[in-house]
């Protein structure tokens, strides 16, 4: 073999050298931030969970020392009372919530049922049912359902499922909905007690605030 050819030789190993090793460099690469991403969703999945497990306490404690009349208030007929938010977040445990992570996790990419609040409210679905009794209800679920949660493997938030209006979603982004759900109805809940039970007798400092229950 003429030496030339050696070297070319030479050079071609080396190419093929480089470039296996870019290759292993690149597979690893995609590797890490795969498992970056599998990290993060479980990291908001787990911030998710907590919010889940101390959303019952904040509920009870704003309905603590709630009247027939505070419950049953509602600032306009479209909107809710503290009553039918309570009502909404019990139905929402398992009708929504509970139903899709479940179909999620035992179905690859399920298609997931719509949920017409706006339907349920006009048809009476949240009236009439007292506070306190509905409270206990979503207590009781939302225990079964953290029960379910905890017993889910850390990387289970990369699950699919099939919105009826959104298209495809994880599990990671319908926990963090389900945990954004829960303060947007205790806000609510804050704001229609702010504006019934204590603006009335706010005098001069009405100026100062507005609310929007
Ligand atoms: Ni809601």
């Amino acid at each position: 073999m003429d030496v030339a050819l050696q070297i070319r030789l030479l050079f071609l190993g080396g190419l093929m050298a480089v470039g296996s090793l870019a290759l292993g460099a690149g597979f690893v690469l995609s590797r890490l931030m795969h498992q970056r991403e599998v990290w993060r969703a479980c990291a908001m999945f787990s911030r998710a969970v907590e919010q889940l497990e101390v959303t019952p306490d904040v509920l009870r404690a704003l309905l603590s020392h709630l009247s027939a009349a505070e419950a049953d208030w509602k600032p306009a007929p479209q909107r809710f009372s503290v009553a039918e938010v309570v009502a909404h977040l019990c139905d929402t445990e398992t009708q929504v919530f509970r139903t899709r992570v479940h179909r999620m996790v035992e179905e690859d990419g399920p298609q997931l049922d719509a949920y017409d609040q706006e339907a349920i409210a006009a048809g009476g679905g949240y009236a009439g049912q007292s506070a306190q009794e509905t409270l206990k209800n979503f207590q009781q679920h939302r225990t079964d359902n953290l029960t379910y949660l905890r017993s889910l493997p850390a990387d289970i938030g990369n699950r699919v499922g099939m919105h009826p209006e959104l298209g495809q979603i994880t599990l990671a982004q319908l926990l963090n909905e389900w945990a954004f759900h829960d303060l947007g109805h205790l806000r609510q809940i804050a704001e229609l007690l702010r504006a019934y039970r204590f603006y009335p007798h706010l005098g001069a400092f009405q100026k100062y605030y507005t609310v929007n229950p």
